[in-house]
């Protein structure tokens, strides 16, 4: 899912008052200094639509399978409407109370036993209300194996629901959410923090022998805020060390040989930032052949998505079967880069096709929650700044922190610093204190 249309959508739903900080009581009782209040949304159509929008997109995306969808009432209902119908759905609707004449039913529509239904829903703080209506459905004999919602809380719902047999698919992580905010300034970091805190401390799910231990409670919240870098790494798809050298192909045979008894001896990955940009047979025999056999050393490499997934596909045709994995560039950090917009967007969809060779993106911001895609982001130096052909520089916090990338590439950075182990070290450190601040933990 592409993260610019998240942002702005996160930007629009706190102009209109879809998301306050201050002092609010929850469903629960509990005061919370966040307060998401959806139903808003009926106010706002343009909104409304492009938040069914989203939700779909991800019901695509994860290739649900379902025989019809019910919304959680009330504020859900609109939204499930729009979808069902825009899309020619099945739609159920679960009634709050059942009524006292007629048919009784507490489910209205058309179904068969069986059935599968899809829970859509607006928030989730702990789960409860995707379960109640769930509980619901499971009454009239139907089966409810997934649910779609707007806005987690990570206060534990997904967790819950998993633990009940229902896969929760958030589109928008309160952590993602405060980013967002405070990168535009619509918070302050004091109240980021604030927030942080309250849901590392009020997370409503207590697995059934797990312990309450401070420790074991902070350890959950962390890696429900985001997963982390080895919880991702055991996905099937990234697996491994993300260290890696980030070479150009000017070197000679000699030194590739030394490359990889290092990069085997540390553990690292070789990443030829060799960027393919041609017709898919043509990258084929570029990768394989020719002086260098990229393919043959290279672990990781990158590549325009300009000529269409044929690129990727003569990419995969080589490195696939070699368990290599491939980059797609889908923003470049010099100053005018043509890689934005609609294109990124584009390049997102591609790498969700090509899923099983393309591991992620060079780009300059997070650009999708699938967490087992990395973003990568050059154009990186302890200032601000730029070159005199156009190279833009960001900071380790600003990329790792507020654009929530997951690898920073630094260049000259390093390779122009007079001690360029220190300052190795030093970018080293500063993209894992930005790291650590943006899910919540302390600075070590
Ligand atoms: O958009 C991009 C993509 C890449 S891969 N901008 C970039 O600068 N790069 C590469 O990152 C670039 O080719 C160079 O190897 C490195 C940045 O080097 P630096 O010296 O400007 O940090």
């Amino acid at each position: 899912m592409d993260g610019a249309s998240i942002d702005s959508l996160i930007l629009k739903l706190h102009d209109v008052n879809g998301v306050k900080f201050g002092e609010y009581k929850l469903k629960s009782g509990l005061m919370t200094p966040i307060y998401i209040d959806l139903r808003v949304l009926v106010s706002h159509p343009v909104l409304m639509n492009q938040v069914a929008n989203l939700i779909y997109k991800r019901v695509q995306e994860e290739g649900l399978q379902f025989d019809s969808v019910c919304g959680v009432p009330y504020t859900a209902l609109p939204l499930a409407t729009i979808i069902c119908s825009r899309h020619e759905l099945p739609m159920l609707i679960r009634r709050k109370e059942a009524k006292d004449y007629g048919t009784k039913r507490l489910v209205e529509g058309s179904f068969r036993q069986g059935d599968t239904c899809l829970i859509i829903e607006d928030t989730v703080t702990s789960g409860t209300s995707i379960l109640e209506t769930a509980e619901v459905l499971y009454k009239e004999g139907l089966k409810v194996t997934d649910a779609i919602v707007l806005m987690d809380r990570e206060q534990g719902g997904v967790e819950m629901l998993a633990s009940k047999g229902i896969k929760l698919h958030p589109i928008i992580s309160i952590s993602q959410l405060l980013r967002v905010l405070q990168a535009a300034e619509r918070i302050d970091a004091q109240t980021a923090q604030s927030v942080l805190e309250f849901i590392r401390d009020n997370n409503t799910f207590r697995p059934k022998n797990g312990t309450d231990s401070p420790a074991s409670k902070k350890l959950c919240v962390e890696q429900k805020l985001e997963l982390s870098y080895s919880e991702r790494a055991k996905l099937p798809k990234t697996g491994g060390v993300f260290i890696e050298l980030h070479t150009h192909a000017d070197y000679t045979l000699a030194f590739i040989q030394k490359m990889q008894a290092l990069a085997e001896k540390h553990n690292f990955l070789i990443f030829e930032d060799r960027k393919f940009a041609d017709i898919g047979n043509t990258v084929k025999h570029q990768y394989e052949g020719g002086l260098y056999q990229i393919s043959s050393w290279s672990h990781i490499v990158n590549a325009h998505a300009v000529p269409g997934p044929g690129v990727v596909k003569g990419l995969s045709a080589v490195g696939k079967p070699l368990a290599r994995g491939c980059l797609l560039i889908a923003q470049m950090s010099s100053q005018g880069s043509l890689a934005a917009g609609e294109y990124t967007k584009a390049v997102v969809q591609m790498a969700e096709e090509h899923s099983d060779f393309v591991i992620g993106f060079i780009c300059g911001t997070k650009l999708t929650e699938r967490p087992e895609f990395i973003h990568m982001t050059p154009g990186v130096q302890m200032q601000a700044g730029g070159d005199l052909l156009g190279q833009q520089y960001t900071t380790p916090e600003e990329v790792v922190y507020s654009k929530a990338s997951d690898v920073i590439i630094v260049g000259r950075g390093i390779l122009a610093a007079s001690d360029r182990v220190e300052a190795a070290e030093l970018y080293r450190k500063s993209g894992w204190d930005a790291y650590r601040k943006r899910v919540g933990q302390s600075s070590i």
